[in-house]
Parts: structure tokens; sequence; C-alpha cells
């Protein structure tokens, strides 16, 4: 027989992956989805699919994103609520958000996180990375040239079809990103840290921190 605990314990991971553009987030999300079933909610990618498909979310968006700024904090909390209502109370990671205080104290008030990975890789590592970055954008998978290559050059594995960059990857764009993590959601990372709900996981490839990634989630989910 299933107790109701055992449900209510086995929905409670609530959890945010936060780090620089292109420190592995997505990367690390897929293999988080993979071995523990959670549901993964980008807003990167979510708001990639408003762009093309033209929504006015995505109209509205697109300059934003072009040049590397972040998207005005009322467009991206409604679309954030959303996407957790829509996972029915299963348990979830949310990449990409928050990433302004505003943006963290309205997730606590009304859906409160429990945990924070927070990824630190070099801004020197990261601005190699994503010069090779080729993604498929209508699923948001993500592939690199020398890390994790498709199986057909320039091809989706899932779906052969074709993989593009980022506009958001120029470098100058890239450079802006970086600069914005530190001034905007930095602090946001402090505001988790008053909470005591952030874990570390410094390094310079995704392999390297990935097995004390799976073992902390393991050990939170075994432990909620
Ligand atoms: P996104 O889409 O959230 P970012 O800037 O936070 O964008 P990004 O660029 O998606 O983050 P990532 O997910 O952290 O990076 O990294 P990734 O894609 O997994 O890895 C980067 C590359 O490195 C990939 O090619 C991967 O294969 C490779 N890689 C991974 N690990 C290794 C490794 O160990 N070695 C090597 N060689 N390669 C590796 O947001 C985009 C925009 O949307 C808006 C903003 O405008 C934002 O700029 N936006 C928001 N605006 C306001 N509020 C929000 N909450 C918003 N969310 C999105
Ligand atoms: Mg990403």
């Amino acid at each position: 027989m299933v107790r109701i605990s055992s449900i209510v314990r086995a929905a409670a991971l609530r959890a945010v992956i936060i780090g620089a553009p292109g420190s592995g987030k997505g990367t690390v999300s897929s293999r988080i989805v993979k071995d523990f079933g959670v549901s993964h909610i980008s807003t990167g990618d979510k708001l990639r699919d408003h762009v093309t498909r033209a929504t006015d979310l995505g109209k509205q968006a697109s300059k934003f994103m072009n040049e590397g700024s972040l998207v005005p904090d009322e467009l991206i909390i409604d679309l954030v609520a959303h996407e957790i209502n829509a996972v029915n109370g299963a348990n979830y990671l949310l990449d990409g958000f928050p990433r302004t205080i505003e943006q963290a104290k309205k997730l606590q008030d009304k859906f409160p996180v429990n945990l924070v990975l927070n990824l630190i890789v070099p801004h020197e590592v990261i601005i190699e990375r994503v010069r090779n970055r080729w993604v498929h954008l209508p699923s948001g998978r993500v592939y690199n040239i020398g890390f994790n290559d498709p199986k057909v050059q320039g091809k989706d594995d899932v779906t052969g079809e074709p993989l593009s960059q980022r506009i958001d990857d120029r470098p100058e764009v890239v450079a802006k990103r970086l600069k914005n993590y530190s001034l905007q959601t930095e602090p946001v990372i402090n505001y988790y840290k008053t909470l005591g709900i952030v874990e570390d996981f410094k390094g310079n490839t995704t392999n390297e921190i990935w097995p004390k990634i799976k073992k902390h989630v393991a050990e939170f989910i075994a432990a909620n």
C-alpha cells in the first residue's frame, strides 16, 4: 500500500540550478532529469520557444535576449508560475530562474525553493565553451564540439533537424551576459544563502562536478 506521506515526500524537490551563462546548467539539468525523473523548467528554453513561434511574449522578449539583457521581471514571473502549475505537483528543477532578487522573493512567496545547486565555473572556461555551442532550438538540447558532439555534425541526435548557434552566444553579448550575472544574479545566491539552502559545486568541467551533484540530489531526495 502506498501511504499518503510517502507520496508527499516523493514530490518534495523544489530545486533551482543557478550559475553564470554557459556554466552548464542545461547540461547538468538533462543529467538530473535522466537520473531522477524530475520536471525541468528552463526559462531560457521557454523564451526561445516563444521567440521562434513569434508569440506576444516572444516579440517582447527577443530584443532583451539578443542584446544579452534580462527580460523584465513582470514578463517572466507569470511564465514560471504557469509552468510550475503545469507540472502538477511533480518534483521540479528551475533552470535560469530566478535571476533577480525580485524574482527570487516572488518565487519564495508562492512556490518556496528547498534546494539551490550553485555551479561555479571560471569565466575564461565559459567563454571558450559557448564559442563551440550548438543547440536544437525546439527541444533545448545542447551540444558542444569536442565535449558532447552530435552523432551527425550539425544535426540533432533525436530528430535529425538542423542545429543552430544562439544569437546571444556572440562574444560581445556573452561578455554582457556575464557582467549582468555578477550584478543581478549573484545577489540571488546570497539571498538563498541566508535561507541555508545553497550547495556550491566548483570545477572546470561538468564531468568533474556531476558525481558530487548526483550524490547531493540523491541524498536530498532520500532525506525529504
Ligand atoms: P538562458 O538560456 O537561461 P544562460 O545565459 O543562463 O541562458 P546558458 O547560456 O543556457 O545560460 P547553461 O545552460 O548554463 O548556459 O550552459 P549549457 O548550455 O549547459 O553549457 C554551455 C555549453 O558548454 C554547451 O555547449 C555545453 O554542451 C557545453 N559544456 C557543458 N559542460 C562542458 C564541459 O565540461 N566541457 C566542455 N568543453 N563543454 C561543456 O537565458 C537566455 C536569456 O533569456 C533571458 C535573458 O535574456 C537571458 O540572457 N532570460 C531571462 N531574463 C530574465 N529573467 C529570467 N529568469 C530569464 N531567464 C532567461
Ligand atoms: Mg541553458
